[in-house]
């Protein structure tokens, strides 16, 4: 079957339940040292480049890549294998509340390179003061060869531009660091104004530029300071939507025009802020994200992952390797605010909570400019409320919960305030929402209803506004999106989870007005 990539397998003809292995095959042209990026297959991968197994990759929302020497000139054939099976070794994939596509989901890239070439580039807003900024940049270079190899390393943003000169690169990897560069004339990037600015680095060799690369990112800080979050020194007001990447047509594999599409009906909807449940999301999205002035919680791969499956001898390995990943490879997005982990794992037996202790210190470690967090549901039993910078929470009053939104906050600030030990931090409400399936209509308002869904979002913003103990809420969800197959098929009618304000095909739901109506008539900062 001949296919487009990125696509997902369960899109094509015939394969719309299909489990199991899938080869994708093509050809390029190259001549000497190739690099090949691959953006997101699902769920595991194994590559070749003329026969020859060159990469194995478990993970399905962050990037790889390999690099292959010395290619003869001509045509080369590359094959990916693929395997979206639930399996006991793919820890973060199983039956779940979200469908796990498979397939090679998002975009690949073919580079030529040298023997030395740029990996990443990372730029750290550090302060601002009289409109001068200042910033570190990292710059990750990598030496293909067996023996160390000198360069210049060059950094140019806006009118800056800083040197490392005859820098010996030993084989491997190397970091050269920019400490303290004072950037003048840049304006902030903010919600209302999305400043963005390119930043380049160049490697020479006796004068001669051997690679380069050109960033995008923004300047703003990001801070908590007491129960707020603060950017450029503001506190902000969370009005944001949990999404999915997911379409009826695409997969998870949405084209840019369906990203496109679906910030623009967000943006519509007066949210400022989406939350890419439950697992890092393709670039373009971010890249629209930096665009618009939306700001993105993002985070892990983990939903719901009880205590014994994090014992698996594979969880921590995985989680952390998303995490580096995620982390290095959407470092200069102006628009992520906040790394989340771990959406309603188990967090209340030491073990567990020693596994949120290692994930917030490894963030912490890769990126220090950017809070963290994880949304949990354990109320009362949650013992890791003492770890994260901001304290989460999932709530469904009127839905799965007997109380009201107002009580449910009111007991979650009073216990974090006590036997939680979350107290003195800001909270933010990461889940809220009640299902309805589009089209259907009903004067009583029977659950399932659009009119049930849309009293108690109405009931449910409101009362979650009008509190001072919270800095917002993300709706759950934007759209309906596709459940697994097994996934608690009662409560999940036509396999789908439907809490969508819009439904799968974006068509709006009653609650859309609703929403759109409180989202707007609330400012993007809260009092200090
Ligand atoms: C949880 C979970 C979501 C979704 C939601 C629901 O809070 O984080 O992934 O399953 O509940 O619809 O019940």
């Amino acid at each position: 079957m001949k296919v487009m990539v990125p696509s997902c397998l369960e899109t094509y003809p015939g394969f719309g339940n299909y489990r199991g292995l899938a080869s994708y095959e093509t050809s390029f042209e190259a001549e000497g040292n190739i690099r090949l990026e691959f953006k997101g297959v699902s769920h595991f991968a194994r590559v070749f480049v003329d026969g020859e197994e060159t990469a194995q990759h478990y993970g399905s929302y962050t990037p790889f890549d390999i690099c292959v020497k010395n290619l003869s000139p001509g045509m080369h054939s590359l094959k990916v294998i693929v395997d979206n099976d639930f399996r006991d070794e793919y820890v973060l994939d199983f039956p779940n509340d979200y469908m796990s596509y498979g397939g090679i989901s998002r975009g690949v890239a073919l580079e030529y390179i040298k023997d030395i070439y740029i990996d990443w580039i990372h730029v750290t807003p550090l302060r601002e003061a009289d409109g001068i900024w200042s910033i570190r940049a990292e710059v990750a270079c990598q030496n293909l060869s067996e023996s160390p190899l000198y360069a210049d390393v060059r950094l140019k943003f806006l009118d800056t531009e800083a040197c490392c000169q005859g820098k010996l690169l030993p084989p491997g990897k190397s970091i050269i660091t920019f400490e303290d560069l004072e950037i003048a004339d840049a304006c902030p990037w903010s919600m209302e104004d999305p400043v963005l600015y390119p930043v380049s680095a160049a490697l020479l060799q006796n004068g001669a530029v051997v690679d380069d690369m050109i960033e995008r990112t923004g300047l703003r800080l990001v801070r908590v300071e007491g129960t707020s979050v603060l950017l450029n020194n503001k506190p902000l007001r969370i009005k944001g939507f949990c999404r999915h990447e997911d379409h009826p047509q695409y997969g998870c594999a949405l084209p840019a025009e369906a990203i496109a599409y679906d910030l623009q009906l967000i943006k519509d909807l007066g949210a400022n802020s989406v939350r890419t449940s439950h697992y890092p999301n393709d670039e373009l999205f971010l890249d629209m994200c930096d665009e618009l002035g939306i700001l993105v919680w993002e985070e892990n791969h983990a939903r719901g992952i009880n205590g014994d499956r994090m014992k698996s001898p594979y969880f921590e390995e995985q989680c952390e390797q998303v995490i580096r990943e995620m982390i290095t490879a959407h470092y200069n997005h102006p628009s992520i605010y906040i790394w989340g982990i771990l959406n309603e794992c188990g967090s209340e037996t030491e073990y567990e909570k020693s596994c949120y202790r290692r994930q917030y210190d490894l963030i912490r470690h890769l990126d220090k400019s950017r809070p963290c967090s994880s949304a949990s549901c354990r109320f009362g039993t949650d013992i890791c409320q003492d770890l994260p910078d901001v304290c989460s929470w999932n709530i469904y009053p009127y839905w799965y919960d007997d109380d009201t939104a107002s009580q449910k906050l009111q007991k979650l600030h009073d216990w974090l305030n006590t036997d939680g030990n979350g107290g003195g931090k800001p909270l933010l409400i990461t889940e809220v929402g009640a299902g309805g399936i589009y089209g259907f209509r009903d004067t009583s308002s029977d659950v399932w209803s659009e009119d049930l869904q849309a009293e108690i979002l109405e009931k449910q913003l409101k009362e979650i506004a009008a509190s001072d103990d919270c800095i917002g809420m993300y709706i759950w969800q934007f759209c309906d999106v596709r459940v697994s197959r097994i996934w608690w098929a009662l409560r999940r009618p036509k396999s789908r989870n439907n809490k969508g304000i819009v439904d799968e095909y974006r068509r709006p739901k009653l609650a859309y007005r609703i929403v759109r109506d409180i989202f707007t008539s609330l400012p993007n900062y809260r009092e200090k």
